[in-house]
């Protein structure tokens, strides 16, 4: 007995532990998005930068075969804040393909804005070649960057919007025979794939400067292309790999070759190769080695004197160079010739990078370093301090680099609301709302409306303050014509959702509903006044998710005053005193709804014989009565909303006109 019960206990475990989804996120609104979870640690959270992460999880490299089957979104590119929340799941606009080096553009020309930047991969069946692709706060493509018609794809490693928006840099490969004469084998030739890089202009994508290893670089040099090696044929040894390219403002660019172990100056002039760092020929006299780089980019720069960045992973798929990754920023005197290692930060968990990965300064001086597989990244302080480490909960993606920065983002999509009804009779009905907006920074919270009928007006039910990527709002009654506003810090409106009709059961007696017909949407004025009257004071009851700050502060009074010694925390007291009002408000609440349900049947009936029209007709002709009597309901009103039910026997349209009126 015992023992089949642990089985079955075991047995369940073990459904648990198959979820193959515990590392995804998920969400009512955007239910085709699958986004990352993140595995976040901070070890001091005061010294980190402010800004967000931006990742381009990818499953494998090379493009996955296009399939008919329905996918979720997952790989593509995504914005996190600094917590791991979602901010924006781009890979809804690529359609799930891969996209690399994607992050924040600053310094353009043409606008004080942070625009985003990202390679988007080539087609394996389509005849996509890739692009590199900049888009601005709204995510719309502002410029799209193709490739030259000779090469195969627009490179994965490299898209560098440089400095004033006008021009980019991309790596290429292109294949090319060459002569094995370094070898020693005159007599010989191979194809071997030329590295090489290209400055672009963002608005044609015409060529303005191209440089290719091939012309400069001699055999010897790589690492993975020997004298003893056989001749290829198309496409050939990929003989030096280049994986990073930049500009300083002399107008020479830096190179990192990975095959070559070696960092490359290359003068904007005429092509030919300043200096070395690293590798077999470096012309630096160094205290340190590295090998396999990443990432390379200036820090500063001024001619004579540069600080570099790399990602030394000295590690790749054929063997590993010590033992644990590092960042590496490198002080290089021209004039000199000396190249000293000024900061080097290891890996925080000691491990190697195998491949890729990336290396950035951030504003404050923090660097943010990229270890690329898993997502694993980590943040220091300028003196190699670890802040912060972060990484993919799940071990299925890896991002080729990993970004942080400052960011606006702004959609021109509205925000996405889904809302459903839930309950088993006319009294307990709960209407749940959630509400995203993909894409948005700086949304602090919602504020919810409903409307009693289609052409009604939104009446306010509610605010929920955002946590989450996607914020969850729970209100009393059947709600329905729901709409979100996105608020900022400053209470002020930046986007409304279109008007969403709640999911209700198709069939409300087989759900378990008691009664004789389901049941209609309620009036959210009647039941957001009587709410109000329940308190008489504020909002807070109609806002019991959000506002309980307020009830917290009002119950310490309380707690102070009665019961000092109760131990209860505010957030207890608050329940408590929220109950007790609905308590007291019981019958003026359930009688609210009955008047609303009477405004709705009746508004169905005039709808049914006519329309709005005929309904604003008989609402003008009978609009003297109505005003006396509206007269009289404000007097009332403001003595007491426990007077709503004796309204009942009104007509229908002049409910409706008073619940109408403004608060
Ligand atoms: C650009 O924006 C920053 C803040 O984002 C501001 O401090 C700066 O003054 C702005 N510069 C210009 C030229 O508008
Ligand atoms: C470049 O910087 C170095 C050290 O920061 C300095 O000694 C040198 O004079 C600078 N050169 C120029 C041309 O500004
Ligand atoms: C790597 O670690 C091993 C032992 O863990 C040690 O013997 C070896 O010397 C280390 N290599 C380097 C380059 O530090
Ligand atoms: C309030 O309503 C609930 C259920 O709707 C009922 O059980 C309770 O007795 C009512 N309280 C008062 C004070 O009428
Ligand atoms: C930073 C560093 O020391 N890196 C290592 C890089 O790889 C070479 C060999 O290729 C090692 O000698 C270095 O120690």
């Amino acid at each position: 007995m015992l023992f089949s019960a642990l089985l079955l206990l075991s047995s369940l475990h073990n459904v648990v532990a198959q979820r193959h989804d515990a590392d995804l996120m998920s969400f009512v609104t955007l239910p085709e998005v699958r986004a990352l979870r993140w595995d976040v640690h901070y070890l001091d959270r005061a010294r980190a930068e402010p800004g967000y992460w931006f990742v381009a999880p990818y499953g494998q490299i090379s493009p996955e075969m296009a399939t008919k089957k329905y996918q979720q979104y997952q790989v593509g590119p995504y914005i996190y804040d600094d917590n791991g929340m979602l901010i924006w799941a781009g890979s809804l606009f690529w359609d799930n393909q891969n996209v690399f080096d994607f992050h924040a553009v600053h310094d353009l020309s043409a606008d004080n804005e942070t625009h985003i930047s990202m390679i988007v991969n080539w087609e394996r069946d389509g005849p996509g070649k890739g692009k590199g692709v900049m888009m601005n706060k709204h995510y719309h493509v502002e410029t799209e960057v193709n490739v030259l018609n000779d090469l195969h794809d627009f490179n994965m490693h490299e898209f560098n919007i440089l400095p004033g928006g006008k021009t980019a840099l991309a790596c290429t490969y292109r294949s090319r025979e060459i002569s094995m004469e370094d070898f020693g084998r005159p007599a010989e030739s191979s194809f071997i794939v030329s590295g090489g890089f290209v400055e672009l202009d963002m608005e044609t994508s015409e060529i303005l400067v191209q440089w290719e290893s091939f012309d400069h670089i001699p055999l010897h040099e790589s690492n993975m292309f020997h004298a003893w090696d056989n001749p290829m044929g198309d496409p050939g040894w990929d003989y030096v790999h280049i994986n990073a390219v930049d500009k300083n403002l002399a107008g020479d660019y830096i190179i990192s070759l990975r095959f070559t172990n070696t960092v490359y100056l290359i003068s904007g002039e005429d092509g030919h190769i300043m200096w070395r760092l690293g590798g077999l020929e470096s012309d630096f006299d160094m205290d340190f080695t590295f090998s396999k780089q990443h990432d390379v980019k200036f820090v500063s720069s001024n001619g004579t004197h540069h600080v570099i960045s790399m990602l030394n992973n000295a590690s790749d798929e054929r063997g590993n160079d010590e033992n644990l990754s590092s960042a590496l920023f490198i002080e290089i005197d021209t004039v000199a010739m000396t190249a000293r290692v000024i900061s080097r930060i290891n890996r925080p968990d000691s491990d190697l990078t195998r491949l890729r990965g990336s290396v950035s300064t951030l504003p404050n001086g923090n660097v943010f370093i990229g270890w690329s597989e898993f997502g694993y990244q980590s943040e220091h302080a300028a003196n190699g301090d670890l802040l912060m480490t972060s990484r993919f909960v799940g071990d299925r993606y890896s991002t080729y680099r990993a970004y942080k920065s400052d960011f606006i983002g702004r959609p021109t999509t509205p925000p996405d609301v889904v809302a459903s009804v839930y309950g088993t009779s006319e009294e307990d009905i709960t209407t749940i709302i959630y509400v995203s907006w993909n894409g948005a920074t700086d949304v602090v919270g919602w504020n919810l409306y409903a409307k009693a009928y289609d052409h009604g007006e939104p009446v306010k039910i509610g605010h929920a303050t955002k946590t989450d990527f996607e914020t969850m709002y729970i209100v009393d009654g059947y709600m329905d014509w729901i709409t979100a506003e996105a608020v900022d810090v400053n209470g002020d409106v930046m986007s409304t959702s279109r008007v969403a009709r709640s999911d209700i059961p198709q069939n409300w007696m087989a759900v378990g509903f008691l009664g004789d017909s389901g049941p209609s949407p309620d009036d959210p004025s009647i039941i957001a006044s009587v709410n109000k009257g329940s308190t008489s004071t504020s909002d807070s009851t109609i806002d019991t998710n959000t506002d309980t700050t307020d009830a917290v502060e009002a119950d310490k009074t309380v707690t102070d005053t009665t019961d000092s010694s109760s131990g209860m925390d505010g957030m207890d007291m608050s329940d408590d005193s929220t109950s007790d009002a609905m308590d007291h408000d019981n019958t003026s609440y359930a009688d609210a709804k009955e008047v609303a349900k009477a405004v709705y049947r009746a508004y169905e009936v005039i709808r049914g014989i006519g329309g709005l029209l005929i309904f604003i007709l008989l609402a003008c002709s009978t609009g003297g009565v109505i005003y006396g009597i509206w007269r009289c309901l404000q007097a009332r009103k403001r003595r007491s909303y426990q007077h709503v039910p004796s309204e009942e026997g009104i007509p229908v349209e002049e409910i409706h006109l008073r619940s109408q009126q403004p608060e």
